[in-house]
């Protein structure tokens, strides 16, 4: 662990789940960011912890009518591990972010790579805790193999954003480790 090992992991949820006020939030050690003047949503930073391992991050929006989708998939590829994130207070949108998970999880260039899903806006009322979100995207349903975790956050306090972060990590970990052993 540390040294000068670093991941890559890819953020990807519908439009205003929360991803870019996630991202800003994550201010631990070193933060750079970059906003690519493409004319799509793609944001990438850089995020360096106490002891020096740096996790790269790029978010992307993700849609029915994504036509960048051809795109994060390519990053997805290069990827470690995913972070998705959800509005917990949208109940018909999360029908949609469910669709688009399963979709997600199935791209071979994705397939096999832990995701960590945020169950994100816990402060606002209505929202569906953790378990519920994780109920709503049938998390138990996917494939045994799967590493999955959800983590309930609020973008705009940071709460639950390490958590959410250091999990991923343990995920990687755990599926590269794994390889190891087979
Ligand atoms: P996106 O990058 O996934 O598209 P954004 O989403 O980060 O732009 O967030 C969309 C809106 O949701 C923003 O509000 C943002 O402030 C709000 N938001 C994000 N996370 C939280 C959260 O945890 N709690 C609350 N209450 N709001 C959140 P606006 O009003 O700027 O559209
Ligand atoms: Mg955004």
């Amino acid at each position: 662990m540390g040294g000068s090992s670093s991941t890559q992991v890819t953020m990807l949820g519908l439009d205003s789940a929360g991803k870019t006020t996630c991202l800003y939030r994550l201010k631990f050690g070193q933060y750079t960011e970059s906003r690519p003047t493409v004319g799509f949503n793609c944001e990438k930073i850089q995020v360096e912890n106490s002891s020096g391992k740096t996790s790269n991050f790029t978010v992307w929006d993700v849609g029915g009518h994504d036509k960048t989708r051809p795109l994060w998939k390519s990053y997805c590829r290069k990827s470690d591990g995913i972070i998705y994130v959800v509005d917990s207070t949208d109940k018909e949108r999360l029908e949609e972010a469910k669709v688009e998970l399963v979709k997600i999880l199935k791209a071979p260039e994705i397939a096999g790579l832990p995701v960590v899903i945020l169950a994100n806006k816990q402060d606002l009322p209505g929202s569906l805790s953790g378990s519920d979100v994780e109920s709503v995207l049938a998390m138990r349903e996917l494939p045994t193999s799967q590493l999955w975790h959800v983590e309930p956050t609020c973008g705009v306090t940071g709460e639950g954003l390490e958590e959410a972060v250091e999990k991923i990590a343990d995920l990687i970990e755990k599926k590269r480790k794994g390889k190891r052993k087979r």
